[in-house]
C-alpha cells in the first residue's frame, strides 16, 4: 500500500474523505501578489518605498523591468501548485514611453499584463497605489485637506475601477480591487474626526462611477498602524469595516495590520454573520506588520480552518502580501504561497464535524483530545500526493537555485 493509499484509511476512520479534500483543493483560487518580486517598487517612479511600509534585505536579482517581473513571476507559478490570480498595484503600468501619471492611467498601460494573464488562463486583481508619489503630501492623499491633493488621488482610484472592470472583461474573471491608504500620523492628532471624514467622502466620489459589480468587487483595508504613522490611521479598523458595511463593499482584513495578540482567524467568523463577502490579505508579522514570507503556523493554518470549516471558500478572497528581500525572491513566493495552501489542505483535512458536535454537547474533554490526536495523523502524505497530482514535489530548492544561478545573478 502507497503511503497515500494507507493515510487515505487512516482519514477516512475519522470520518474524513481524502479524495474529496484533494477534488476540492483545485477549485480554491490563491491571488498572488506580484510585489514580492521587486520589493514593492513597480515602474512607475524612481523614488523610494513610501506609505510606512518597508522591505528589508538586498538579496541579489531583484526584477527590475516588467519583462524580468514576469519571467519571475512564471518560475514561481511553475512552483506553486493550484489555481492562481495575479495581484497586481498600479504601481505597475507598463508605458513603453506612453507615460501618464496615477490619476490618468488607462487600461492600455496595463495591456501586457492582460495579455500575460490570458495566456497563462488567470484571472487578475488590482490595488490602486497610494503611496511612493510626489502627490503623497505630509504622508496624506485620500484625506487630504489640500484639495488638489485629494482630488488628484479620487480620480486614481477611479481610473483604477475602470482597469479593473477591463481586467474583469479581458480574462473572463472577476477582479477584487482593494484600497488601501497609508495616511495617518506619528504623533498625537488634535483632530481625528476630519480625516476621516474626508476619506468618507473621497470613497464616495469614487465609488460614484458605474461599473459593473458582478465583475469588479471593490474591498477595503483597514490598518493599525505604519512606520512614521504611529499614533494615528485614518483607516482604522472600525473606520473601514463601517464604511464597507454600509456601502456593501469587501472588507479586507490583513493579518499583519492587528495589534500582536488580535487574531484574524477569531475575526472571520464575525464578518461572515454580516458581510457576503470578506477578502484577506495573509501575511507573518514578527512583533509588527513586518511583512514576513508566511509559514506553516499556527495562525495561517486556523485561518484556513475558519474560511472552510464555516463553508466559506466561496466567500472568501485570499491573497498574499508580504515582501521579504533578505532571501531569494522566487523562494519566498513559492514558500510563502505553498504554506497557504498547505493550510487549506490541512483545513480540508479536519475532522471538523466531529469536532463541532463534540463543542455543541459541551465534551471539551474529548474536543481536546481529539485536537491534539488530529496533529499527528498523516497529513505530509495526503500533501504529497497533492503536490504529484498537479506534477510537482515537496522539495523545490534546487529548481530556485539553478534559476538563481542561470537568471538572477546576472542582474547587477
Ligand atoms: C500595507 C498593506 C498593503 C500593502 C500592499 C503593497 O500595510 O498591507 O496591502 O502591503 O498594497
Ligand atoms: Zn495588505
Amino acid at each position: 500500500m502507497s503511503r497515500y493509499e494507507s493515510a487515505k484509511e487512516i482519514y477516512a476512520s475519522y470520518g474524513v474523505d481524502t479524495e474529496a479534500a484533494l477534488e476540492k483543493m483545485n477549485s480554491i483560487p490563491l491571488s498572488v501578489h506580484c510585489w514580492q518580486g521587486d520589493d514593492v517598487i513597480g515602474f512607475d517612479s524612481t523614488g523610494s518605498l513610501s506609505g510606512g511600509i518597508q522591505t528589508t534585505g538586498n538579496y541579489p536579482g531583484r526584477a527590475r523591468t516588467p519583462e524580468e517581473l514576469m519571467a519571475d513571476i512564471d518560475k514561481a507559478f511553475s512552483l506553486i501548485p493550484g489555481v492562481k490570480k495575479l495581484n497586481l498595484h498600479a504601481c505597475y503600468a507598463i508605458f513603453d514611453g506612453n507615460s501618464a501619471d496615477r490619476d490618468s492611467i488607462r487600461p492600455e498601460h496595463f495591456r501586457k499584463w492582460v495579455e500575460f494573464a490570458k495566456e497563462r488562463g488567470i484571472g487578475l486583481d488590482f490595488n490602486p497605489t497610494y503611496f511612493s508619489h510626489p502627490m503623497v503630501k505630509d504622508g496624506l492623499t485620500l484625506t487630504s485637506p489640500d484639495e488638489t491633493v485629494r482630488r488628484f488621488w479620487v480620480e486614481h482610484g477611479r481610473r483604477c475601477i475602470e482597469i479593473s472592470q477591463y481586467f474583469a472583461e479581458e480574462t473572463g474573471i472577476p477582479c477584487l480591487m482593494n484600497i488601501w491608504i497609508p495616511d495617518g500620523f506619528k504623533d498625537i492628532p488634535a483632530d481625528r474626526l476630519s480625516p476621516r471624514m474626508r476619506y468618507k467622502k473621497s470613497l464616495d466620489e469614487i465609488l460614484s462611477i458605474p461599473y459593473d459589480k458582478s465583475k469588479v468587487y471593490i474591498s477595503v483595508e483597514s490598518k493599525v498602524f505604519g512606520i512614521g504613522l504611529e499614533s494615528y490611521t485614518a483607516g482604522s479598523a472600525e473606520f473601514t469595516m463601517g464604511y464597507t458595511m454600509k456601502n456593501g463593499l469587501v472588507p479586507l482584513m490583513d493579518n499583519g495590520h492587528y495589534h500582536p495578540t488580535e487574531l484574524v482567524s477569531d475575526k472571520i467568523s464575525s464578518l461572515l454573520c454580516f458581510n457576503d463577502k470578506v477578502a484577506l490579505h495573509v501575511t507573518r508579522g514578527v512583533r509588527w506588520d513586518s511583512d514576513h514570507v508566511i509559514l506553516l503556523d499556527d495562525e495561517t493554518k486556523e485561518i484556513m480552518r475558519e474560511i472552510v470549516r464555516n463553508d466559506a471558500l466561496d466567500r472568501v478572497f485570499i491573497a498574499t502580501d508580504y515582501f521579504d528581500a533578505s532571501i531569494n525572491r522566487i523562494s519566498a513566493w513559492v514558500t510563502g504561497t505553498r504554506n497557504v495552501r498547505k493550510a487549506l489542505l490541512g483545513a480540508l483535512l479536519e475532522p471538523s464535524a466531529k469536532k463541532k458536535a463534540l463543542q455543541e454537547n459541551g465534551d471539551f474533554t474529548a474536543l481536546m483530545a481529539l485536537g491534539e490526536e488530529e496533529k499527528t495523523l498523516p497529513f505530509g502524505d495526503v500533501w504529497e500526493e497533492y503536490l504529484s497530482r498537479n506534477s510537482m514535489k515537496n522539495s523545490y530548492i534546487a529548481d530556485i537555485k539553478e534559476y538563481e544561478e542561470k537568471v538572477l545573478v546576472n542582474r547587477k
